[in-house]
């Protein structure tokens, strides 16, 4: 690694510190470096709140502060050049007269793509941009994939027996696939997203609460798919408590945090619920099922990554199948006792 990409590296260890505050503000990190030596730091630490280059600026100590003039500021994003809630970052680094600026990756979003970096330039600000890039999209999958292909980052997840089972029977019996481990890290999965989606059978069969009761953890809202209003409205997905929105194809009165989105029977499924998330400005999906709608989403190419988890030790006779994946790229596995994790990643999500 280069003394640059160290530096662009602490930016993200930085930013990191936001996750869980900054979203569906991306998380960014900044540093002010002085002949080598790191005179401020800083990162976006709450949604609505000063940028990272903000709070870098303002960490340099007294006696620094001549030298900000003399430093590289390394940023993961590019600085922004609009008003949003807060003014933009770029007018900050020229009116501290910082005179080079080092870059992770492009911010897609419209209001800013490429314009902080051309301000930088026409302001006589050295730019370099593209250090540890993919790290740095990385970091921001969600902010990135949502706001360059104008749709949510889309996580589908499923438990499978040991013969590659998800029920009992096919649209019946629930089956208890995972272990407490497991369970529990689901939970941090589903606070780490924006929304949950579930199909009409997993809704009905399975009655989930669709929370984060295992995780200290925010819930995201909950989605579920009802084309024909179906579902009775003694399931607990429908107890008011979480934000829930029900697509279907009928007009229903709305309450208190249970919305409908209307979804029409004759064009792909998938693509309506993705089109309509992104007008809801949903920024990641964790998809749980049922093996129907799941199989939906592979089978439109509609995904970034799978998280399967196995049962090695449970074997069902009969049962519905896991759905079929045949493009993904395997990141990663760990085995949790009873269970194996695995982790996919859609080779075309990379290559974007
Ligand atoms: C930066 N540095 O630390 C972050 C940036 O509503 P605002 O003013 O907070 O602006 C939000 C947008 O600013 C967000 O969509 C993204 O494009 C950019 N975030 N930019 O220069 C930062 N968090
Ligand atoms: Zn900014």
């Amino acid at each position: 690694m280069t003394l640059t990409e160290s530096y662009m590296q602490r930016c993200i260890e930085l930013a990191k510190a936001g996750a869980g505050y900054v979203a569906p503000n991306p998380m960014v990190g900044a540093v002010l470096v002085h002949e080598n030596r790191i005179i401020g730091e800083g990162y976006h630490q709450k949604y609505g709140g000063p940028h990272a280059e903000v709070h870098c600026v303002n960490s340099v100590a007294q006696a620094d502060r001549h030298l900000i003039a003399q430093s590289v500021m390394y940023v993961s994003l590019e600085p922004c050049a609009h008003f949003g809630k807060t003014p933009p970052c770029a007018d900050l680094i020229i009116e501290k007269k910082i005179p080079e600026v080092v870059i992770g990756v492009r911010d897609p979003f419209k209001q800013v793509d490429g314009k902080g970096v051309e301000k930088l330039k026409a302001a006589g600000v050295k730019v370099t941009l593209g250090v540890l890039e993919q790290d740095c999209k990385t970091l921001n999958k969600r902010f990135i994939t949502f706001n360059t292909r104008h749709r949510p980052y889309l996580i589908l997840k499923w438990a499978q027996t040991a013969n590659g089972k998800m029920a009992g029977e096919a649209g019946g019996e629930r089956l208890l696939i995972s272990n407490e481990f497991t369970n529990r890290l689901v939970h941090k999965w589903r606070s780490e997203e924006a929304a949950i989606l579930v199909g009409t059978n997993t809704a009905l069969f399975d009655d989930p609460a669709l929370t984060t009761r295992l995780w200290n953890g925010p819930d995201p809202m909950r989605l579920v798919v009802d084309m024909n209003l179906r579902l009775p409205s003694s399931l607990q997905l429908f107890n008011q408590q979480v934000k829930t929105i029900v697509f279907n194809s009928v007009k229903q009165e709305e309450k208190e945090n249970l919305l409908y989105y209307q979804v029409t029977q004759d064009v792909s499924l998938v693509h309506q619920l993705v089109h309509a998330l992104y007008q809801l400005k949903i920024q990641s999906v964790l998809v749980e099922g049922g093996a129907q709608l799941l199989q939906s989403f592979i089978d439109e190419g509609m995904w970034d990554e799978i998280r399967i988890i196995t049962n090695n030790e449970l074997v069902v006779p009969q049962g519905l199948p896991a759905p079929r994946m045949q493009t993904g790229q395997l990141l990663h596995q760990e085995t949790l006792f009873s269970d194996t994790l695995q982790y996919f990643v859609n080779p075309q999500t990379l290559a974007s």
